[in-house]
């Protein structure tokens, strides 16, 4: 398969510094050469810029950043439509979690145009569901699913109203234990497919993700993959600006992945919040590289294919 590495040094979004040395820390923890070893061919696009936009001033006062993330998701946005439209998994090295405002979407604008339904698999510790009117942080990472959902007050994002939100009962969020009051009175709305931590604990992380992987086979629909590092309990993944205790483990973070793999479903990623200053010796990046080798094809022992 053909793999292409987009870099997308973003934290605009996030409420401290550090995610630009995101897509840096991924290639220094080795991603490519991880890719190749699996009989990948990688490409490496270097690292994306912003658009430059006109100095807009934020539709509400408290949002932080407004022009840079909206700068960023409109490059992103172009650049993941394009993507979508040559033979190639892309995979977005961030960053923070805002640049899925413009990778979702994008994905989103191309399946469309293909005729076929785009889903989100969104693995997170927190569900970014908020909108700009009900983010309490202003953090602009905390609203990239609501945006990509068609949630209303987004329009200067792209400049314009969205055409092709992703329908929310085609997005999951799953390892979820972190929502703000009004983002969880939006989620309920929505009819987000929500999968929380306790219920992980109660059926298991890989029944939870079958039923999903079995509706987006049988709707012949793209699977997006959104995987924020504090998804991972903070104990093997410490550097992430906004930890929660209490995260998917080493061996169901490979679960998903694996299962992921064997799908065959998923046609583009995202890796965000990696936040380099704050890691131990690497340690971080090297497990979210690890990860992905899973997803791409990493296994101990050969299974029938469809395990799930
Ligand atoms: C919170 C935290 N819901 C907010 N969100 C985070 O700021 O909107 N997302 N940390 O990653
Ligand atoms: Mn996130
Ligand atoms: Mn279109
Ligand atoms: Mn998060």
């Amino acid at each position: 398969e053909d793999i292409v590495l987009v870099g997308a040094p973003i934290e605009a979004g996030a409420g401290r510094r550090g995610c630009v040395m995101g897509p840096d820390a991924f290639r220094t923890a080795g991603i490519s050469e991880a890719l190749t070893d699996l009989g990948h061919r990688v490409r490496d696009l270097g690292n994306l810029a912003p658009e430059a936009v006109e100095r807009v001033s934020a539709p509400l006062a408290h949002l932080k950043n407004y022009n840079d993330v909206v700068g960023w998701t409109r490059s992103l946005h172009s650049c993941a439509k394009n993507l979508a439209n040559d033979p190639v998994f892309p995979i977005y090295l961030g960053g923070d979690h805002a640049l899925a405002a413009g990778t979702v979407t994008g994905h989103a604008a191309a399946a469309h145009d293909l005729g076929r339904p785009l889903f989100v698999l969104w693995l997170d510790a927190h569900s970014d569901f908020n909108t700009l009117e009900s983010t309490q942080s202003g953090n602009l990472h905390g609203t990239p699913l609501a945006f990509a959902a068609g949630l209303p007050g987004f329009d200067g994002f792209l400049g314009q109203p969205l055409t092709h939100p992703v329908d929310p009962g085609n997005i999951e969020i799953l390892g979820v234990r972190s929502i703000d009051p009004e983002e969880r009175r939006l989620l309920v709305k929505s009819g987000v497919g929500v999968r929380d931590m306790r219920m992980i604990d109660e059926k298991g992380i890989g029944s939870l993700l079958a039923p999903f992987l079995e509706r987006v086979s049988a709707e012949n629909g793209l699977l997006h993959v959104s995987l924020d590092v504090d998804f991972l309990d903070p104990e093997i993944a410490p550097a992430v600006g906004t930890t929660v205790p209490g995260g998917a483990t080493f061996r169901e973070a490979h679960l998903v992945m694996e299962m992921l793999h064997d799908s065959g479903l998923v046609t583009s990623l995202d890796l965000v919040e990696l936040n380099p200053f704050l890691d131990d010796r690497g340690r971080t990046a090297r497990l979210m590289v690890d990860l992905v080798g899973s997803l791409f094809g990493r296994r101990v022992f050969d299974r029938p294919t469809r395990s799930f």
